[in-house]
């Protein structure tokens, strides 16, 4: 952890231990802990969606102690809040999810006095997020991407050959393509409200329909290709593409992207590349809140004001290559993750891009039991 310290703390505690016999360096530590004055904040974030340095610099700039946990499913984390008891002060759903959180009472007003930098804000964005807060009450968007198709171009040739439709969902929703790739892994998310979207799509049926025959289609196209599918995880992916250990992976923009990131940094000749499918890919955007039962709320808003500080924003966007919804923070991103059509969709391919809607409670049910009965595979 030390190196998540600023260097002159870390200085500063190597200079301090070395001066102080051990058993005085104990006491202070416990004294340290055990400090009534100690301001904390309890922090449930996805997994992979910060910087290195975004916890220890805030910190090190307020004295508040940050526990942060991590998830990689929506599910999961409405369970925890429609428990009543999720023990955060701020989590992160996604959009299509808010809504009825948001009715169920989970979470509780953001305080915008205390947000000054809320200006930041892309306006559009904004617009666009009142369709699941409505007058952006509760929340605002921390990034935002694309799902698509994650792949290594030397594994899929060896095993398709040079004619791979690598721009086409049909590599994962086709037997006779994912019947292939199996012999090298494919994974797909661990999420109903990403896979059946996708399929529903790719059929060339809405992604968000509420029709049932739409889902009996799009279940006859999952249970055919199900048995070629290596698992369904929502987090494993990124070191399995870049360990050269699976070959195609449905997943989020930003992770296949950190994938192809570290695959490069390890430099064990694995490439990997992300696409969004001609047919058509989703779009969605993550939002923060503070659940209503937070204990911290005050520490909270000095966090999500931090967060819409626009040189916090882009450092985090430049280290998980997602998109972020802060219009100042636009010209300190990194050109590199800026002009990434793969982050920053080009007008083109956003034209093809679909938004994730809340479906409504009977809707959402059978994407559950259609994706129970996929992933336990009876
Ligand atoms: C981060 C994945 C977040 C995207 N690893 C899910 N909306």
């Amino acid at each position: 952890m030390i190196r998540h310290i600023g260097k002159s703390v870390a200085n500063f505690l190597s200079a301090v231990s070395m001066a102080l016999p051990v058993s005085v360096l104990a006491t202070q530590a416990l004294a340290a802990t055990s400090d009534a004055g100690q301001r904390t904040l309890n922090i449930y974030n996805w997994s992979d969606y910060i910087a290195k340095d975004t916890i220890a610099n805030f910190e090190k700039e307020t004295g508040i102690k940050v526990n942060y946990d991590v998830f990689d499913s929506n599910e999961v984390l409405e369970a925890k809040l429609l428990s009543g008891q999720s023990a955060y002060d701020i989590v992160a759903p996604s959009a299509d999810f808010l809504l009825h959180q948001i009715k169920a009472g989970v979470y509780q007003p953001l305080d915008k006095s205390k947000l000054p930098n809320w200006k930041h804000l892309d306006d559009e964005l904004m617009t666009l997020a009142t369709n699941y807060d409505p007058g952006n009450q509760f929340s605002f968007p921390y990034l935002w991407g694309t799902t698509g198709i994650g792949y290594n171009p030397k594994q899929v040739q060896e095993v398709l050959g040079e004619d791979a439709p690598v721009d086409s969902w049909s590599l994962l929703f086709d037997e006779k393509y994912i019947s292939k790739l199996n012999k090298c892994g494919v994974a797909f998310l661990n999420a109903p409200t990403e896979v059946i979207p996708a399929a529903l799509n790719y059929l060339g049926l809405d992604p968000s329909s509420t029709r049932r025959e739409d889902y009996a289609k799009a279940e006859a196209l999952l249970m055919k290709v199900r048995p070629y599918v290596t698992y369904f995880h929502s987090s494993r992916s990124i070191s399995d593409l870049a360990n050269g250990d699976i070959c195609v992976a449905m997943g989020w923009s930003g992770d296949l992207l950190q994938a192809a990131e570290r695959a490069k940094e390890a430099n064990n000749g694995v490439t990997i590349k992300y696409s969004i499918p001609n047919e058509g890919a989703g779009l969605w955007f993550d939002m923060v809140a503070i659940p209503k039962d937070a204990k911290n709320t005050e520490e909270a808003h000095i966090f999500l004001n931090y967060l819409l500080r626009p040189d916090v924003i882009a450092n985090i966007s430049n280290y998980v290559a997602y998109a972020n919804p802060n219009k100042s923070a636009t010209e300190l991103v990194d050109a590199k993750i800026r002009d990434n059509p793969g982050i920053y969709p080009t007008e083109e391919t956003r034209q093809r891009l679909f938004v994730f809607k809340t479906l409504p409670p009977r809707v959402n049910r059978q994407v559950n039991r259609l994706f129970t009965k996929l992933t336990s595979g009876q």
